[in-house]
């Protein structure tokens, strides 16, 4: 990547820049895509665009892959992204080929992935008058891109592509837009590389000072309870190491979110696994205590943390439930490269601006020379204890029998019921903890968080911010795509993976060898769960099957499959279930597996929104 500096007019114009022979603006864009190292774009084509496609196919280096929507381009690219942490590239054409995009740019921006999307325009000159398949897509995406641009001079191309790229992927990486009206595609000119980049007041390189460090290890030094709680920053910012590293020599056990999942091995004995809504009961007291009810009092059993370095996280929701409840009683130390989270969802004791690899990695250097002295048994003791009270767990109960596909399909039989919760677990004795996992969203996608557990970075792909739905499928492309030597399996919901079954196509025609396995309880799961605990079991429009035909499991993904030439099977029984998960990962080809679980279950631990974790439910 070319390097920040402040543009020197002394230096000769030849040392700081390339310049091409004279060509289009779409081979333009395509040369300067080449440039950033883009080696797959998922792209889709349009009136608008097809003269960025025709470059494309002048390309030695770039794999265009035509994705069946253009939802579908945009979260590939994220997966691809999500693995790799390099910016993902997707394309589409204006109007409803940019719209398209618009719920991967808000999942993109959400969990701060680098992700860069070009769009064609309409010509210049027919801007703002309502054109055919004209909309402002600039302004459309504002709230939801890192930056964005309108290309109105074809000079401009090479330089935008460049910073484009260098926006998405420093700092806070995010999503960048860059449309291209089509006349800009088509006009000629000689392009100007640059080996430099010059983005006044864009400084992503952020280290946090000494003083600011040596007051963290004074605080850890004088705290009896630290928690380490960590999210996607560590892996965006790739400093797992350091934090396994610095975690260690302190002994503070660590949580993480559901995107910082992976950033710290979750087999190690100081992980909590991931705390908040449907955590661990032991992270949620960790961080904030344990309590017990009684009647309307609410006594503290045990307290939490008196300490909480918080990395690279931003205090969601979905983390804290009440806010002023989380971590009540803590010291709270807040780093982040982003300014703007700090003291935004909650205040901060000793708020930091840092790269994260660099502050944990100085933080390290002042504990080799000064190691903290203090132990922490006490403190772990405590943990353990919580850990082996309420570790995750679920039991098969009559429940399940209530399921009306269950009691169509098994015939009283619950020792054949297949649970969600021990499909995901097969799944990982069976891929030894080694695959990289997408997820739709819903209950299968917490089960995927729970029951598997995770050992890299970059290993569990999923929509945490956005919560989208039809992420899984087209994310486990992308992840294929860049990571072809890893098994990838996307575990899917009936109702998410529905939302993109286009996509069986993309991955049969480009030959991605990605899994799908999907968790089909004929229901909106989640929303199920919702309604059972809070609207008496009332189902507003949450039932996926046919109502006049509940006898069959609807639709069926099976034939779907087939017809896009994708491998598919269907598990309903647990004597069937290890085979058929073996067979679909032994498949060297894309496969679907549809098991059918009840729709009974519920995902636990859960604290209800905006509760505290005295009101958490969990499986005692
Ligand atoms: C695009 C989109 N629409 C609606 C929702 C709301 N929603 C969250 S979870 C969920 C149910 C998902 O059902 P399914 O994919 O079958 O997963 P399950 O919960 O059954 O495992 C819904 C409708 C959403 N998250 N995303
Ligand atoms: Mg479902």
């Amino acid at each position: 990547m070319s390097k920040t500096t402040t543009e020197s007019k002394s230096t000769p114009i030849r040392e700081r820049a390339e310049v091409g022979p004279t060509m289009k603006g779409s081979d333009i864009l395509v040369a300067a895509l080449e440039r950033e190292g883009v080696d797959t774009i998922f792209a889709y084509p349009g009136g608008a665009s097809m003269e960025l496609h025709q470059a494309l196919t002048r390309s030695k280096k770039i794999r265009t892959i035509l994705p069946r929507h253009e939802q579908g381009g945009a979260f590939a690219a994220e997966g691809y992204a999500r693995a790799t942490g390099r910016a993902g590239v997707c394309m589409a054409t204006s109007g409803p080929g940019a719209t398209n995009l618009v719920t991967g740019l808000a999942d993109a921006y959400l969990d701060s992935i680098p992700v860069v999307a070009i769009t064609g325009q309409v010509p210049q000159h027919m801007i703002g008058k309502g054109a055919f398949q004209e909309t402002d897509i600039f302004g459309l995406t504002l709230p939801i891109v890192k930056h964005s641009y309108l290309v109105t001079d074809v000079n401009d191309i090479a330089r935008i592509v460049q910073q484009a790229f260098h926006i998405a992927q420093t700092g806070r990486p995010g999503p960048v837009v860059v449309d291209i009206p089509k006349n800009v595609q088509q006009q000629r000119t000689q392009p100007v590389f640059s080996k430099e980049i010059n983005l006044r007041g864009y400084d992503p390189e952020k280290k946090a000072d000494d003083v600011a460090l040596n007051e963290t290890i004074g605080l850890i030094e004088k705290s009896d309870r630290p928690v380490l709680y960590v999210g996607g920053g560590i892996i965006a910012g790739n400093a797992s190491e350091e934090l396994l590293r610095f975690a260690e020599a302190t002994q503070i056990p660590v949580t993480t979110t559901l995107m910082g999942i992976g950033a710290f091995p979750e087999s190690h004995p100081l992980s909590l696994r991931w705390l908040g809504m449907h955590g661990t009961a032991y992270a949620n007291w960790a961080v904030s205590g344990e309590f017990k009810k009684q009647g309307d009092n609410v006594l503290k059993v045990a307290p939490g943390a008196d300490l909480l370095l918080a990395f690279g996280v931003r205090f969601d929701d979905r983390v804290t439930g009440k806010v002023e409840k989380f971590c009540e009683t803590g010291t709270i130390v807040h780093i982040d490269i982003d300014a703007s989270e700090l003291n935004k969802n909650k205040p901060a004791n000793l708020p930091i601006v840092s790269d994260i690899k660099y502050a944990l990695r100085r933080l390290n250097e002042m504990i080799q020379n000064r190691p903290i002295r203090k132990k922490f048994s006490d403190w772990h003791k405590q943990t353990a204890e919580w850990k082996a009270r309420a570790p995750l767990r679920y039991r098969v109960t009559e429940e399940v029998l209530k399921s009306q596909h269950m009691r169509d399909h098994m015939g009283g039989n619950s020792a054949e019921v297949i649970l969600p919760q021990m499909v995901i677990e097969l799944l990982y004795e069976l891929t030894r903890g080694e695959a990289i996992i997408t997820t739709g969203v819903g209950q299968h996608q917490m089960w995927a968080g729970q029951y598997y557990q995770y050992k890299f970075p970059r290993q569990f792909l999923t929509s945490a911010g956005l919560g989208a739905m039809g992420y899984g499928f087209p994310a486990a492309l992308g992840a294929k795509v860049a990571r072809p030597d890893r098994q990838v399996v996307d575990v899917d919901g009936d109702g998410s993976f529905l939302m993109n079954v286009q996509e069986l196509a993309t991955a049969h025609i480009e030959r991605i060898a990605a899994k799908a396995l999907i968790l089909n309880n004929q229901h909106l799961g989640m929303v199920v769960q919702w309604e059972d605990r809070f609207y008496e079991g009332n189902r507003g429009h949450t039932y996926l099957g046919d109502p006049e035909n509940v006898k069959q499991i609807y639709p069926d993904f099976v034939a779907m499959a087939k017809s896009f030439n994708v491998p598919a099977e269907r598990v309903m029984f647990r004597k069937d279930l290890r085979a058929a998960l073996q067979r679909m990962l032994d498949s060297n080809e894309p496969y679907l597996l549809d098991v059918i679980t009840p729709y009974t279950e519920h995902v636990l631990p859960f604290i209800p929104t905006g509760r505290t974790v005295a009101e958490m439910i969990y499986q005692e």
